[in-house]
This record gives C-alpha cells, sequence and structure tokens, in this order.
C-alpha cells in the first residue's frame, strides 16, 4: 500500500536524520557508556512515537475513506449518510447490521433529514415500503428515545388518519412509511421490514 510504504520511508529518513544529528553532536572521542544507552533510548522512544503517530494518521484515513465509499453508493444529508438494505430484518438484526458497519439505524433529527429519508427510501427501495427508523420505546413504555438512549427532539408520527403511536407495550419500534408520505408509526419489533443506516461523517 502507498501510506505503508510512505510511512516506512519516513520512518526511515527520520531514522536516518537522528543518527546524522547524533554524529555531529558528539564529540570525537568515545561517550561513555551511560551516555549512549540514554541517547539510544531516547532515539528509539521518538521513533515509537513517530511510528504511533503515523498509525494514527492512517487508520483516521482509513475511515475517512470507508465513509466516503459509503456515501458515494448512499446518499449524504448535511453530516451523514444513508445507506439502503432492501433485505427485511427484525428491529435488532436491522442494527446490528448497521452497527457491524459502524453505523446505526437511521434517524431523522430534524425536517430535512425527514425529507430527505423518505425521498431516498422511495427512490430506492419504492414508496409503498416502511423502513425502520433508529427510534423505540422499549426501555420505558410511551417514552421514545433514540439509539443512544436519549429524548428525542424530532417527531413526525401520523396522526392525520390515525393516532401513531398506538401498539402500548406490543409495538416498541418505530417505522417511517412510505404509504403515509414518510410519517412514523410503531411496530412489533420481531417484524420484518428493510431498513436504511446512518454513519455520521465527522
Ligand atoms: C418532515 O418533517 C417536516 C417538519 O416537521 C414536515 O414539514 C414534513 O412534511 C415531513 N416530511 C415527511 C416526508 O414526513
Ligand atoms: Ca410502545
Amino acid at each position: 500500500m502507498a501510506f505503508r510504504s510512505a510511512c516506512l520511508i519516513l520512518c526511515l529518513l527520520n531514522l536516518a536524520q537522528i543518527t546524522i544529528q547524533q554524529s555531529n553532536s558528539k564529540p570525537r572521542q568515545k561517550p561513555t557508556n551511560s551516555k549512549k544507552d540514554v541517547v539510544t533510548m531516547q532515539i528509539i522512544d521518538e521513533i515509537k512515537k513517530q511510528i504511533n503517530d503515523i498509525a494514527h494518521d492512517v487508520n483516521l484515513l482509513k475511515e475517512q475513506q470507508a465513509l466516503q465509499t459509503i456515501c458515494f453508493k448512499g446518499f449524504k444529508v448535511q453530516n451523514k449518510c444513508f445507506l439502503p438494505f432492501s433485505q427485511a430484518k427484525t428491529y435488532h438484526e436491522a442494527n446490528n447490521d448497521c452497527m457491524a458497519q459502524g453505523g446505526i439505524l437511521s434517524t431523522p433529527e430534524n425536517g430535512d433529514e425527514n425529507d430527505s429519508l423518505y425521498e431516498y427510501m422511495r427512490k430506492i427501495l419504492g414508496s409503498e415500503k416502511e423502513v425502520w427508523i433508529g427510534i423505540n420505546d422499549m426501555a420505558n413504555e410511551g417514552t421514545w428515545v433514540d439509539m443512544s438512549g436519549s429524548s428525542i427532539s424530532f417527531k413526525n408520527w401520523e396522526t392525520e388518519i390515525t393516532t401513531q403511536p398506538d401498539g402500548g407495550k406490543q409495538e416498541n419500534c418505530a417505522a417511517l412509511s412510505g404509504v403515509a408520505n414518510g410519517k412514523w408509526f410503531d411496530k412489533k419489533c420481531r417484524n420484518e421490514l428493510p431498513f436504511i443506516c446512518q454513519f455520521v461523517i465527522v
């Protein structure tokens, strides 16, 4: 990989530089052993630190690249990427699939995200479909929270024709409905629906 060879070259250059500095700064006569040991340790520590820094940068770049790949396949809205999965799964299976890729079930947090998610779902999965969203009241009936357990401020329940959420303790997971033009319904968590994962871009 290009990164790895760049890293290796950098490390070798640094090593060469430090060695030159060391030999330049040293007096001609033989230094005592203890001094030499201290200098050697310092060089090793410095190189270790630099390798750690480079490894850290490489990991960050890999993460960014992975997110960009997802964005490329999916749909970007503000600082989020949405990626659809058409295979119907239970709520838990769906969220596990999202988490396995570094995301969570999509969670619209404002009107714009809500519109984007609905439009995207309609286009990719079909306007008759429903998708899981990352909102549930499993822990505490009637208290709807996001996947981090925080209470939600944006809500988009269907209330014109029905009065969602209306499933009580039987229905603790939320889905966005294409038929209801993007409004939300509570559903049984073990139902199987397609889903859209969201990835936050840092
Ligand atoms: C999304 O939310 C906004 C703000 O509440 C609302 O105006 C809009 O109709 C909603 N869109 C959908 C598709 O439900
Ligand atoms: Ca409930």
